[in-house]
C-alpha cells in the first residue's frame, strides 16, 4: 500500500480493511482522536462508540519531525525499526511490551493494545507517585533485552543478522549523535537559545573541554560499539506504568549499540526527577524513594544479567570449557562493572543535553520560576559533569548515589 498520512477521519477508513482490528471492534461504530504528546509522531486513540472498554492505539510516523514541523524532514522509516523492536522485545519478555494488532512498514504505522490503566511514568513521578514494583520490572526488562540480544546469548551469525535488521535506522542514530552528544554542548541553532543567551551556565558548559573530551569518548562508544539491541530512548516518557505493571513503549530509536546506553538514559531521567523534587517540591520522602529506586534498579540489573548469563552456555563469545569457573566468574563481574560505568557516563550526557539542547524535560525546562529553574539546571549540570568525568572509575552503585547526594547538598 502506498504511504498516506492519516488523520482522525482517514485512520478509521484505513482500519476498516484490517481484519484483526475489525474482529476486535466487531460491528461497533468506531471513532478516533489524536493524542500524541511526543516529539516525533502521531498517535490516535480509536474507540468503540458502543463499548468504551474496546480501545486501540494507532501510531503513525510522518516524514518530518512533529515537534518542529514539515520544515524538518525526518524519514518515516523510523517506524519500521519501532515495529521490528516491539516484535523482538515482545518475543523476549511479552509482559513489558504492548501487544501488536497490526503493523505496516509501507504505511509506517502500528496498531497496538491501549494501556488504559497506565500513566506515562514521568507524570506520575512528578506527582510523587511511588511505583513499588518498578525496580523489579525494569531491571528484568533491561537485563533480559540486553542479555538476550547480545553476543553473550546469540551465535555469531544470529548477532550479525540482528545488527543488519536495525542498521538502517541511521537518521535516528544520527539524531542522537547530534542532540545527545554534540549540539547541546556548543553554540547551535537547535538549542534553547533564549536560555543560552547571557547564561553563565551555558558559557561554562560550552567551554568545558575536560567534559567535552569525555563526551567525545562516549559518543564514539555509541557509534562504534554493537553490544545489544537497545530501545534507544529509554526515558521515563517511554514508560507507561501503574502499581502492578510496567510497559516500555516507543522504541523508534532502536539499534544495536552499547550496553550502557539504555540504562544510562533511565538513570538520567530518574536523577532529573530527583532534581525536580530537590528544588521544586522539596519532597524529602520522595527523594529518598528515588535514591532507593535508582540503587535497586542498578543492583538488580547486575544480578539478573549475571543470572541470565549463568543459565546460558554456548554463545558467540564463550565456548564451553574455554575458561575455568573462577576466572570466568571474575571476568563476568568485571564485564558487568564496565556496563555500569558506561551507564553512568551516558547518564551524564543525557542529563546535560536536557539543559540547553532542543528537547528539554518537564522536570527542568518546565519549571516556571526562573530562579528555581536556574538552580535545577545548575544541579543537573553538576551531577552530569561528575558522571561524565568519573564514569570510568566508578566501582559501585553506592558511589553513584553519593555523587547525586553530594552535589545536591552543595
Ligand atoms: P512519540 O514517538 O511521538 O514520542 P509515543 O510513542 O511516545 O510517541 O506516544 C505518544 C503518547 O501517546 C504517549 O506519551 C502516551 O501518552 C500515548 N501512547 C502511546 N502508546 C500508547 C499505548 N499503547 N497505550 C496508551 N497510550 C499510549
Ligand atoms: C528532536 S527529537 C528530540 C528527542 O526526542 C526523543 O524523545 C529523543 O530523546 C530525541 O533526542
Ligand atoms: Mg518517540
Amino acid at each position: 500500500m502506498e504511504y498516506k498520512q492519516l488523520d482522525k477521519i482517514t485512520v478509521i477508513d484505513y482500519l476498516k480493511n484490517i481484519t484483526k482490528v475489525m474482529d476486535f471492534f466487531a460491528t461497533d461504530k468506531i471513532e478516533a482522536e489524536e493524542i500524541g504528546d511526543g516529539n516525533l509522531n502521531f498517535v490516535y486513540i480509536v474507540k468503540s462508540q458502543e463499548d468504551p472498554s474496546k480501545v486501540l492505539i494507532v501510531k503513525q510516523a510522518v516524514p518530518y519531525l512533529r515537534c518542529v514541523g514539515e520544515e524538518f524532514p525526518l524519514s518515516r522509516e523510523r517506524m519500521t525499526y519501532e515495529i521490528r523492536a516491539l516484535k523482538k522485545f515482545y518475543s523476549i519478555f511479552p509482559r513489558f511490551i504492548p501487544n501488536i494488532y497490526h503493523d505496516s512498514e509501507d504505511m509506517s504505522l502500528v496498531v497496538m493494545e491501549f494501556l488504559d490503566n497506565h500513566l506515562i511514568m514521568r507524570k506520575g513521578l512528578m506527582e510523587s507517585v511511588k511505583y513499588t514494583s518498578f525496580s523489579e520490572h525494569i531491571s528484568t526488562y533491561m537485563s533480559a533485552m540486553l542479555f538476550y540480544t547480545s553476543s553473550l546469548a546469540l551465535s555469531s551469525s544470529e548477532k550479525r543478522e540482528l545488527i543488519d535488521k536495525f542498521n538502517g535506522n541511521t537518521e535516528l542514530c544520527k539524531l542522537t549523535e547530534d542532540l545527545v552528544f554534540s549540539f547541546a554542548f556548543m553554540e547551535h541553532e537547535t538549542n534553547d537559545n533564549e536560555n543560552v543567551k547571557d547564561n553563565p551556565l551555558a558559557d561554562k558548559l560550552f567551554t568545558d573541554t575536560e567534559f567535552k573530551e569525555k563526551v567525545l569518548g562516549l559518543k564514539y562508544k555509541f557509534m562504534a560499539q554493537s553490544d545489544a539491541l537497545l530501545h534507544g530512548d529509554l526515558h521515563t516518557g517511554s514508560i507507561m506504568i501503574n502499581e502492578d505493571e510496567t510497559y516500555v513503549i516507543d522504541p523508534e530509536f532502536a539499534f544495536v549499540g552499547p550496553f550502557g546506553f539504555d540504562i544510562g538514559a533511565l538513570l538520567a531521567n530518574l536523577v532529573n526527577n530527583y532534581i525536580y523534587h530537590s528544588i521544586v517540591t522539596k519532597d524529602e520522602e520522595f527523594r529518598e524513594w528515588l535514591l532507593k529506586t535508582i540503587k535497586e534498579v542498578l543492583d538488580k540489573f547486575g544480578e539478573k544479567f549475571l543470572k541470565f548469563w549463568s543459565e546460558h552456555k554456548n554463545s558467540a563469545l564463550l565456548v564451553d570449557d574455554y575458561l575455568d569457573d573462577k576466572t570466568l566468574e571474575n571476568y563476568k563481574k568485571k564485564f558487568v562493572k564496565n556496563i555500569l560505568r558506561d551507564s553512568v557516563g551516558f547518564a551524564g550526557c543525557k542529563m546535560a543535553r536536557r539543559v540547553f539542547g532542543v528537547a528539554g524535560v518537564e522536570e527542568i525546562r518546565g519549571i516556571k520560576d526562573t530562579t528555581l529553574r536556574y538552580e535545577a539546571e545548575s544541579l543537573a549540570l553538576r551531577i552530569a559533569r561528575k558522571f561524565v568525568i568519573k564514569y570510568e572509575n566508578i566501582d559501585s552503585v553506592n558511589e553513584i548515589i553519593e555523587i547525586i547526594k553530594a552535589e545536591s547538598a552543595r
